[in-house]
């Protein structure tokens, strides 16, 4: 039978098939080959009298680390459209991070009542120049909420965004929860400081959503400088035409990127955002001997 791995605790693996969820163990192979399942995993599984086994895990689209989670297909990249400020520079970092871990990209800008028609417009331009939807919400009172929820079906959604964006209140309007972040008071006690908290993922819509935001963490130094401008989409017609194989479109001539900048095919920002991020990487190589 097939499956996916909606939730892990202690060595069991919740795997939601068809028409039920079924509690699995993990063969012992997998320890060998170096290969855990995750949350997210589709996988095949063994079932006798109701106890299952999870016999193959199917190969990952995507592999997030914080959290832990396989498959995410989509992200709602969410930043306040005030209140914080947007940074525009961390939102593009999310943007790449998004590419280069081959998932989806939608920018929600929440808090949409504490701007003006005319701050609105402005901001989405700006990013819909850039190449990506925008999608205006008010977690807070739920508006937007429904255009959202019908980008949900069929994908595997996380939310990732600063801090303080409104993520939390966003996932707990969308499942119709209250207070994830602050949890009871019982409930800390019971679980303690130090407890790993496992993400799962929710069913909603006709498809999953990771019930944490994370993927906050936008340190991307572990990408390599030579896949960098594969997480460009705008680059992606280009990236093959210049005349040295392997160009980073930096300082080589007859560059097909360049040539397209000049051209006002590509954004001018953009171009520079990724020779800084490709001189950040240059820069951080110098440390690593
Ligand atoms: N005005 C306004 N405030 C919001 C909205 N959504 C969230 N907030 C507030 O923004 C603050 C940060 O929200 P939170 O969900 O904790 O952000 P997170 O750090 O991204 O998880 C909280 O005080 C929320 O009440 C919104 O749509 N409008
Ligand atoms: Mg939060
Ligand atoms: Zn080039």
């Amino acid at each position: 039978m097939e499956g996916k791995i909606i939730k892990g605790i202690g060595g069991f693996y919740y795997v939601k098939t068809k028409d039920e969820i079924i509690e699995c163990k993990a063969r012992g192979k997998f320890r060998h080959k170096d290969m855990k399942p995750m949350v997210g995993d589709n996988v095949l599984i063994n079932v006798s009298n109701g106890k299952g086994v999870i016999e193959e895990i199917f190969d990952r689209t995507s592999e997030l680390i914080r959290p832990t989670v396989a498959n995410v297909t989509q992200a709602f990249v969410v930043f306040a459209i005030k209140n914080p400020d947007i940074n525009f520079d961390l939102l593009n970092r999310f943007l790449i991070l998004c590419e280069y871990n081959n998932i989806k990209a939608i920018v929600c800008l929440n808090k949409v009542d504490l701007a003006s028609e005319k701050e609105r417009e402005e901001i989405k331009n700006k990013i819909n120049d850039i190449g990506y939807d925008v999608l205006f919400i008010n977690a807070k009172e739920g508006i937007g909420i429904d255009m959202l929820k019908e980008r949900l079906k069929g994908e595997e959604t996380v939310l990732c965004g600063p801090s303080g964006a409104g993520k939390s209140t966003l996932i707990n309007t969308l499942i119709n929860r209250t207070h994830m972040e602050t949890g009871s008071v019982s409930e800390k006690i019971g679980r303690g400081k130090h407890t790993t908290r496992h993400s799962e993922l929710i069913e909603i819509e006709e498809g999953y959503l990771v019930d944490s935001p994370g993927f906050s963490n936008i340190d991307i130094s572990f990408m390599d400088k030579e896949n960098l401008r594969y997480s460009f989409p705008e680059f992606e017609e280009y990236n093959h035409s210049c005349k040295f194989r392997g160009c980073l479109h930096n300082k080589e001539p007859q560059c097909a990127v360049k040539k397209a900048l000049s051209e006002g095919e590509i954004n001018e920002y953009r171009y520079n955002f990724y020779i800084r991020i490709l001189e950040e990487l240059q820069e951080g190589e110098k440390y690593k001997w």
